[in-house]
């Protein structure tokens, strides 16, 4: 009877763990809602990046993206083609997806990150056969104040 009980305690205790792991995993997972034009090709590679970087992507096409980009609070000169949001914050263009990770983790109180334009070779933009272009990666505020969050590339 003893030995009975025992089994089932280290059971229970066997599941609970298991049942702990996967609730770690599944929560650090970063979800994030890609918004972009029917057209844009790049931006969909953008969003196979950040796939393969492990983040639960979900996409919404839409054809009014610069007033939902205003909305979003993303500055005029920051634009890129596509806007994500992942826990609140905007995510403008081609911004690697460890630059996402670092500014979530950091729990910052800026708005967003921004690469504007479409940078050669920044994720998404592969082209192979050229070099890598120089890029920074845009920290913005509210108010559209903004600082360097990283460099990248060239
Ligand atoms: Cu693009």
């Amino acid at each position: 009877m003893a030995m009975i009980q025992r089994r089932s305690v280290l059971l229970a205790a066997g599941s609970i763990w298991a049942l702990t792991a996967a609730g770690a995993q599944a929560a650090k997972k970063l979800s994030i809602k890609v918004y972009k034009d029917p057209s844009c090709g790049c931006c969909t590679a953008w969003a196979d990046r950040l796939t393969a970087a492990g983040f639960d992507v979900s996409v919404e096409e839409r054809d009014d993206m610069d007033a939902l980009k205003n909305q979003l609070g993303v500055p005029g000169d920051l634009v890129s083609c596509h806007t994500g949001v992942v826990a609140g914050y905007a995510i403008e263009g081609h911004v690697p997806p460890a630059d996402i990770k670092k500014l979530v983790s950091g729990k910052s109180k800026a708005k967003g990150l921004a690469v504007p334009g479409m940078p050669i070779n920044s994720p998404g933009m592969e082209v192979p056969s050229e070099p890598d272009e120089a890029y920074t990666v845009w920290l913005f505020q509210k108010d559209g104040t903004r600082a360097a969050f990283a460099h990248h590339g060239g």
